[in-house]
C-alpha cells in the first residue's frame, strides 16, 4: 500500500500524484506488488503518525477489503513515526528512501558502489534502531534494570558506528585514487563528457550508441549504479572519455548524494554535461527541474551542458523528420546561452547521434 502526502499549494512542484506514480514504479522495480494508495493534503505532516488520525483508521479499514503486507510512505519518516505507524498498523512501514537504499543494494556491482550503498544504509539505519529492539524491551528489564533489549541496543549501535567508520575510510582511499587518476587524465589533455540525467531518461542506451558498448539497459529505475568510463573519437579525430553516472530522482535523500559523494565528484571534473531528458516523459518538466536541482546541489549548475532531448521516436516517424525539425526549431543555431545547446535524438534508433558528436566537438573546441 503506498501512501502519499501533498500539500494545498504545490502546483509549481511535483503532484502528488505523479510522485505516487513514480513510487508505484520504483515499488515494482524492488520487487514488490503494489495493491493500492491512500493520498491525503497536509500542511504540516503529523509528527505522530506522518498522516492525520483520520488517514489511519482509512488505511487500517483498507486492509480489510485490500490485503497488505507492508505500507510504503513516499517521504522520509522519522524514526518515531515508523515506529508508531508499524505499531498502529500492525504491518512493516517503510518510506522512500528505505525503497531507493533497497534498490541500490541490490544493483550495486563493483566494489566501491557497494561500499556507497552500505554506507548509506547504515547511517539510515543507526537512528532506526530502537524500533527494532522493543519487543526485547517488553520482555526483558524492570524498573531499575537494563533490558536485555537496551544493553543489547548499545551493542549494536557500537558495531554500527564501527562499521560506518571503516566504510568511509575506504570510501576515502577509492576516493583519494579516483582523485589521482583523474589528475592523470587531466595532465593527459583527454577531455571528459558526462551524461546526466532523470533516471530511466536513456543515458545508457546513448551511451551504448555512442560507444557501442554494451551497459545495462533496463526500462527500471536506477539500472546504472556505478559509473563507467569509455574513450571515444570525435569525427575531428580528437579523442574525449565519455562517462555513464547513477540517474537522478525526486525527493533524492541529501543522505544518499552524500554517500555517492565519491562517484559523483567525477562529473566535477567534466568538461561537458550532456543532459539526457526522456522529453516524451508526460512528467518530464519537473524531471527536469528536479535534475537542475541536484545538480546545483553539487554546484554543477554552470558547467558547459547540452540539453539532449531523447526518445524522439516516439513522436516521430524518420531521422529525415527528426532533422527537419531540428531545423525548423533553429536547433542547430547556438541562439541560446552560451553555455547551452539543445539536441534531438532517439538514442534508441541511432537517430541525430552524429549530429549531436558534432555538437560535442564544437562544445569541446571552444
Ligand atoms: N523509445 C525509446 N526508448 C528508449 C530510448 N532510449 C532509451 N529508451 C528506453 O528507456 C529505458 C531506459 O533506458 P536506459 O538507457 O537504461 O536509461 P538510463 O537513463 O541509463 O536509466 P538509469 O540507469 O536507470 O538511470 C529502456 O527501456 C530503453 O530501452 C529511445 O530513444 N527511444
Ligand atoms: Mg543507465
Amino acid at each position: 500500500m503506498l501512501v502519499g502526502v501533498g500539500s494545498k499549494d504545490s502546483n509549481r512542484d511535483w503532484s502528488v500524484k505523479d510522485s505516487l506514480n513514480e513510487l508505484f514504479y520504483l515499488t515494482k522495480t524492488a520487487g514488490a506488488n503494489v495493491v493500492g494508495t491512500l493520498t491525503q493534503n497536509l500542511d504540516m505532516p503529523s509528527p505522530t503518525y506522518y498522516i492525520g488520525k483520520g488517514k489511519i483508521g482509512e488505511l487500517i479499514a483498507l486492509k480489510e477489503q485490500t490485503p497488505y503486507d507492508t505500507v510504503i510512505f513516499d517521504d522520509e519518516l522519522s524514526p518515531r513515526q515508523q515506529r508508531n505507524l508499524e505499531e498502529v498498523l500492525g504491518v512493516k512501514v517503510i518510506d522512500r528512501t528505505a525503497l531507493i537504499l533497497h534498490i541500490f543494494a541490490r544493483k550495486a556491482r563493483t566494489h566501491e558502489g557497494k561500499l556507497q550503498v552500505e554506507l548509506a544504509q547504515h547511517q539510515y539505519l543507526l537512528p532506526r534502531l530502537v524500533g527494532q529492539w522493543r519487543h526485547l524491551e517488553r520482555l526483558g528489564g524492570g524498573i531499575g534494570t537494563r533490558g536485555p533489549g537496551e544493553a543489547q541496543l548499545e551493542t549494536d549501535r557500537r558495531l554500527i558506528y564501527k562499521r560506518i567508520n571503516l566504510l568511509q575510510q575506504k570510501i576515502e582511499s577509492v576516493r583519494k585514487h579516483r582523485a589521482l587518476y583523474r589528475r592523470r587524465r587531466k595532465e593527459s589533455g583527454t577531455p571528459v563528457v558526462a551524461l546526466v540525467g532523470y533516471t530511466n531518461a536513456g543515458k545508457s542506451t546513448l551511451f551504448n550508441a555512442l560507444s557501442k558498448a554494451s551497459v545495462d539497459v533496463e526500462d527500471k529505475l536506477f539500472s546504472t549504479l556505478d559509473p563507467v568510463t569509455r574513450r571515444l573519437s570525435l569525427p575531428t579525430g580528437q579523442q574525449f572519455l565519455i562517462t555513464d553516472t547513477v540517474g537522478f530522482i525526486h525527493k533524492l535523500p541529501l543522505s544518499i548524494i552524500a554517500a555517492f559523494r565519491a562517484t559523483l565528484e567525477e562529473l566535477d571534473e567534466a568538461d561537458l554535461l550532456l543532459h539526457i531528458v526522456d522529453i516524451m516523459h508526460k512528467n518530464a518538466p519537473h524531471q527536469c527541474l528536479t535534475v537542475e536541482k541536484i545538480l546545483s546541489e553539487l554546484n554543477l549548475e554552470n558547467k558547459p551542458r547540452i540539453t539532449v532531448f531523447n526518445k524522439l521516436d516516439l513522436a516521430i516517424n524518420s531521422e529525415g523528420e527528426l532533422e527537419a525539425l531540428t531545423a525548423i526549431a533553429h536547433l542547430e543555431e547556438e541562439i541560446l546561452l552560451p553555455n547551452e545547446a539543445i539536441a534531438l535524438i532517439s538514442a534508441a534508433r541511432g537517430w541525430g547521434v552524429d549530429k549531436l558528436l558534432n555538437k560535442i566537438a564544437c562544445h569541446l573546441e571552444g
